[in-house]
């Protein structure tokens, strides 16, 4: 039996994962409210993984101030974040918990500088999701979802911990605590960095990269990630990265990546959060990263194709 939770999620931005956090609160009995970016209408329906469709009626009115029980939950990409965080900043109690939720690397510092004494906590999901139209996202694919602090929150409240966890493992099962949260993500930035970019340039769905083709590329990406993960004090050899690389290929088979469906639609890309963050951190240590590089400028110049 489920109990009650105090709180509500106020969900910001009208994407795929946000709009699924919804769906699953809505199931679960979690008070919610789904705030679109800009006027755009909010999700209405998603299309579960077995085909049943949910209306998401219980969407609550966008709250103009938040308690401290509530979670501001930012699904958005990162270089997203810091416009989020400025545009909620005045609404937030001072002890409001912020989960930050995207792919690559960036955003905690972006919201940090705008929310410098607030506690935030980062998740990664393998959940995959799709937006089919404006009011409609179709869950494509189970998947796991990582939960973990910020390593720079002032103070921990064990009770907002908790809060959290409980309310995130009704919407986005299941969900793993994870005392080194920073792990978890760099090991979701290598399989981003490999997947996204390729699947993006040669418009394939992610199963494809099973191909022969692919496998030195793959190679050769999971090489340079591995040695720019270990400056940052995580040791994951090639080999390991390759073998999750190709497990989460292999588990999101029928999916487009969230880059080919950027691409495709001419939106900007997560490029400078993926690719373009491990370049920096390389530069910094003086390492190669020339097959990183020359897919950052590929994904670049198509962006700049559509954006002209
Ligand atoms: O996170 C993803 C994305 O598309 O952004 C993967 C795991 C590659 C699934 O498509």
């Amino acid at each position: 039996m489920t109990h009650p939770v105090t709180g509500r999620l106020q969900i910001v931005g009208s994407g795929a994962i946000g709009s699924l956090v919804a769906a699953g609160a809505q199931a679960n009995h979690i008070p919610f409210s789904l705030a679109p970016r800009h006027a755009r209408p909010a999700t209405q329906r998603l299309l579960g993984y077995g085909g049943a469709a949910t209306l998401l009626g219980s969407n609550l009115p966008v709250a103009d101030k938040l308690t401290a029980q509530d979670i501001l939950v930012l699904p958005l990409k990162a270089h997203q974040l810091a416009d989020a965080a400025q545009a909620w900043k005045d609404k937030l109690h001072p002890e409001t918990a912020v989960l930050l939720l995207h792919n690559g690397m960036g955003g905690l510092e972006a919201v940090r500088a705008v929310l410098p004494e607030h506690a935030l906590y980062l998740a990664t999901t393998s959940h995959g999701a799709l937006r089919l139209n404006a009011t409609e996202v179709k869950h494509t694919g189970f998947g796991r979802t990582m939960l973990g602090e910020a390593p720079d929150n002032k103070g921990t409240d064990p009770i907002q911990k908790e809060r959290l966890l409980e309310m995130l493992s009704r919407c986005l099962a299941p969900v793993t605590w994870h005392q080194d949260i920073m792990e978890a993500l760099w090991l979701k930035l290598a399989v981003n960095a490999v997947i996204n970019p390729l699947t993006a340039l040669h418009d394939i769905r992610n199963g494809e990269l099973d191909n022969p083709q692919f496998q030195g590329h793959i190679c050769d990406i999971c090489q340079e990630v591995s040695q720019v993960m270990a400056q940052a004090g995580y040791q994951h050899s090639p080999a390991v990265l390759k073998e999750q690389v190709k497990k989460v290929a292999r588990q999101t088979a029928q999916n487009y990546s969230s880059m080919h469906q950027d691409v495709a639609n001419g939106r900007p890309t997560e490029v400078d959060a993926i690719n373009g963050f491990i370049i920096k951190q390389a530069q910094k240590k003086g390492i190669d990263v020339s097959i990183n590089t020359f897919l950052y400028n590929k994904i670049k110049a198509l962006e700049t194709r559509y954006a002209g």
